[in-house]
């Protein structure tokens, strides 16, 4: 067991990740300041409310805030450690867009002293963290930095990849496993002492790059295998045999683990992550790129699905159950159900879709172009629809009765009604 940090920390996104990260430090003591550029979100957050849905967080942040260890503010303080936590979105030809972190670093940079510590946990392509050192080193020639010649730098760098599961967020932040790739092995060692504060996890120290890799790569591999899924599911469809069956029995083999067919993959990560990889070597790729050719198609597939049930009927009334990008989470950005709602309502602009979801209130801002659309309680909703369309199964989804789907065309993307 190495050091474990003490001192205060910084954390620069108030996001799914940084949020939670800043909850788990400042429950165990640690002083923590949560930057965002978002005021709202800001007053939020020092007010002890949660700006999204995720369980066990809400609890964490008013106690957080009450014991007087978590402020929030929109400016970078001064502190013994910062965190990077910002997104790492793609650009138009799917190369990362390091904006937000090269912002991050240079918010960060002019407070730096010697012995402070700098993680960078986005999600971020190889040679982002040596890229955050270089940034940092710019504005800052007075400071050694690691690596530079034999003397001790004086602050040390370091990737933490992020690896928590949306929904399992607070558990998985204490349970998991992390890794920790600094830009020397010091830098590393270093920024491990934070993370040794609350996982209960093995802490995994590298170099920066292996780091960065292993988070792409761990997305990657998710991507390729719901690929596969997604095209046993199309296959099966073909030659009429029931997907989830087959499925379920080959899982019975002992080293065979299918994993779940879908209307798409969604979220801001694994739908992301894999194009960083192409990018980085687009010749040697082949499979993650297909993979994510797969996934991406399988929207424009049930919604043609969709049309195809609605043609055997005069005017039918749709309903769709699930905006969501997976189940019970409230969390719509790049949600696969959004895009088939979005076709299947552009497709048929005379049939009424009605929408439910227990996550979400209105019709989101990306289907607001359509004017078929109305959202319905979900018993409602499937009472007055000939066809049932189940995209996200989240739990009171799966709850829904039979009986009330008798009569009615039903096509359960998901696999939960079976
Ligand atoms: N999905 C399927 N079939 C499945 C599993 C998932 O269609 O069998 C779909 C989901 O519905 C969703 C998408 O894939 O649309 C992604 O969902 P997910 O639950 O697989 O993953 P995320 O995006 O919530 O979180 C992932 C996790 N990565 C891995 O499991 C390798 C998480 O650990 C990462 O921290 C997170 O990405 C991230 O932030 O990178």
């Amino acid at each position: 067991m190495g050091d474990v940090f003490s001192g205060r920390i910084a954390i620069l996104g108030m996001g799914y990740i940084g949020l939670p990260t800043a909850v788990a430090l400042a429950t165990r003591g640690i002083e923590v300041v949560g930057v965002d550029t978002d005021e709202e979100r800001v007053s939020a957050i020092a007010r002890g409310e949660v700006p999204f849905v995720e369980p066990d967080l809400a609890i964490g942040v008013s106690g957080a805030v009450a014991m007087g260890r978590l402020k929030a503010t929109t400016e970078t303080p001064e502190a013994d450690a910062y965190i990077i936590a910002v997104p790492t979105p793609f650009n138009g030809d799917r190369t990362a867009n390091l904006s937000y972190v090269e912002a991050a670093a240079k918010q960060i940079a002019p407070h730096l002293r010697h012995g402070n510590i700098v993680v960078l946990e986005s999600t971020s392509p190889p040679g982002t963290t040596e890229k955050v050192g270089r940034w940092i080193s710019e504005l800052r020639p007075d400071l050694r930095m690691p690596g530079d010649g034999e003397t001790s730098a004086d602050i040390f760098v370091a990737h933490c990849p992020e690896r928590v599961l949306p929904g399992r967020i607070m558990i998985e932040l204490v349970t998991n496993d992390r890794v920790v790739g600094g830009l020397t092995q010091q830098c590393a060692e270093r920024a491990a002492s934070i993370y040794r504060v609350f996982a209960k996890g093995e802490i995994l120290v590298t170099d920066a790059a292996s780091a960065e890799m292993a988070k792409l790569v761990e997305n990657a591999y998710r991507d390729v295998n719901i690929a596969f899924a997604n095209e046993i599911s199309l296959i099966s469809e073909t030659l009429h045999i029931d997907v989830w069956e087959v499925i379920r029995l080959a899982n019975r083999h002992p080293r065979v683990n299918i994993l779940s067919p879908g209307p798409g993959v969604g979220g801001h990560c694994i739908p992301v992550d894999p194009w960083f990889i192409v990018a980085a070597a687009p010749e040697q790729s082949p499979l993650i790129r297909t993979a994510r050719q797969v996934n991406d198609r399988r929207p424009h597939h049930v919604a043609e699905q969709v049309a195809e049930k609605a043609r055997r009927f005069r005017t039918p009334t749709i309903a769709c159950l699930g905006l969501t990008f997976k189940a019970n989470v409230d969390d719509i950005r790049e949600s696969p159900a959004i895009e088939v709602v979005g076709l299947i309502a552009g497709a048929l602009p005379d049939i009424e879709i009605l929408l439910s979801d227990p996550y979400v209130d209105e019709v989101p801002p990306l289907l607001s172009e359509y004017s078929n659309l109305r959202m319905e309680r979900a018993h409602a909703a499937v009472d007055r629809a000939d066809i049932v369309v189940l995209l996200v199964e989240h739990e009171p989804f799966k709850a829904i009765r039979n009986t009330r789907l008798n009569g009615k065309v039903v096509y359960d993307t998901r696999g939960a009604w079976r």
